[in-house]
Formats: structure tokens, sequence, C-alpha cells
């Protein structure tokens, strides 16, 4: 069963656009899939290349750890009262899906500490093809696979791949190494997805973060319109 704890938890932010001083709070876009997929990276990117137009936190989701967020602190992507982490306990699907009310404290924290924001990303733990964000948490999701975790995955399917918002290939660089073939991963992330962008990128490439950029200042353009 899943359980949108939004608009009953306690002190918690709904889903609703503004804050209740009527302000509009910041967008928010969850990054989820496999462990090591690349999702810290994908933020560390956008961080560099969104912080100095965009004011912007962070939220990281570890298991038993804060190693997410020690991460991008330790490489300065941002100011550190900008960086909260969550740490979820063994299923950290349901921090972002079942019971998302730590992940809405952080996010409410982070906007009444360094706010206003024009966004907050939030980074899932790494879990396996299932693991979605709750609405009630995020405005749109990014489901983060990558090309050495086999190029049958998009075939494969499971909501992330199918139905989340943006899906990132990362990691093309090494698809020559590992055998992937992206033509056949694009062509059936197609099939699965519709009309639902598909981003391939190598954080290892300079600027390889471009296109989620580009997906999410669009998003940014629509949240503010
Ligand atoms: N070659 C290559 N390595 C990458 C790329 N992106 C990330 N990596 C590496 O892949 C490893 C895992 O990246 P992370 O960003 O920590 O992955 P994650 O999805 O956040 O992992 P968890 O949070 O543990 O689930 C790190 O060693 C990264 O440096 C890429 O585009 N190409
Ligand atoms: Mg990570």
């Amino acid at each position: 069963m899943h359980l949108d704890h939004a608009h009953t938890h306690h002190g918690a932010v709904s889903a609703d656009a503004h804050r209740p001083d009527g302000t509009r709070r910041a967008l928010r876009i969850g990054l989820g899939g496999p462990v090591g997929s690349g999702k810290t990276a994908t933020v560390a990117a956008l961080c560099r290349v969104l912080r100095d137009t965009l004011s912007l936190a962070v939220v990281t989701n570890d298991i038993y750890t804060r190693e997410d967020a020690d991460f991008l602190l330790r490489n300065a992507v941002l100011p550190p009262e900008r960086i909260q982490a969550v740490e979820t306990g063994a299923c950290p699907h349901t921090a972002i899906r079942d019971d998302i009310s730590a992940n809405l404290e952080a996010v409410e924290e982070l906007e009444e500490a360094v706010g206003p924001l024009d966004l907050i990303l939030v980074e899932s733990g790494g879990d396996n093809l299932t693991a979605t964000f709750s609405k009630g948490l995020v405005d749109a999701q990014i489901f983060v696979i990558d090309v050495a975790g086999g190029d049958d995955i998009p075939r494969k399917g499971g909501p992330g791949v199918t139905t989340a918002d943006l899906l990132v290939v990362n990691k093309t660089d090494l698809a020559p190494h590992v055998g992937s073939d992206l033509e056949r991963m694009a062509h059936d992330a197609a099939a699965q997805r519709g009309a639902l962008p598909v981003a391939f990128t190598s954080l290892r490439a300079e600027n390889g973060v471009a296109p989620v950029a580009d997906w999410v200042r669009a998003q940014l353009g629509a949240w503010t319109a």
C-alpha cells in the first residue's frame, strides 16, 4: 500500500505550491535509481552548473550513513547549511514513498534556514528498479540508471524506468568497456516511456550534466510561470 502523508503529517508542507506565508516554495526534484548509478555525481554536477543563477539546496537519503551528504560537503558543491542528510534505515524507498515525514521535515527546515529557495534536489538512497517518490514529497522525479548495470534495464521496465519524468542513462563513457548498446537502450527506453524524455550522460565529460541541467531549468520555468 502506498500512503502519501503530505496532507496528514503534522507540520509537514503539502504538495501545494505555496508556503503558509503565501510565498512560492521551492520546486522539489527527486533523484532515484539503483545503487551506484551516479545519483550523487549528478546532484554534484547540477549544483555546480546551477548554483550561480539559482538558490539551491540538497537533501540526501542514506541507509545507515551520511556518505552522500559528506561527499557533497567535501566537494563544496554548496555551502554546508544548504545540505541536509536523512538516515533512512533498511528500506530506502520507504522514506521517499511511504513515510516521507523525515524528508518533508528536511525540505521544510532548509527553506526556513536558507530560503527563499528556487530548487531543492532530494537524492534517494540507492535501491532497485521499483523505487519511486511520493508526489507529496517531490514535484518531479529523475530516475538514474547507468550503462554498466546492463543494457537490458530499459527493456525490463519497472516504475522508475517507465514513469519517471526524466530517465537518465549515465556513464555512457563506459559503454564500449562493458559492451552496452546505447542505441538499443534508447530504443527500449522510448518503447517503455512513450513521449517521456531520456537523457544520456557521462559525468566524466566536460559539462556532461548539461542535458539534465537543461531539463531542470525547463521544469523551473514551468513551475514559476
Ligand atoms: N565512468 C563514470 N563513472 C561515473 C559516472 N558518474 C558517476 N560515476 C562514478 O560512479 C560511482 C558511483 O557514483 P555515485 O554518484 O556515488 O552513485 P549513487 O547513485 O549516488 O550511489 P548510491 O548513493 O550509493 O546509490 C562513483 O565512483 C562515481 O564517480 C560517469 O558518468 N562515468
Ligand atoms: Mg549517492
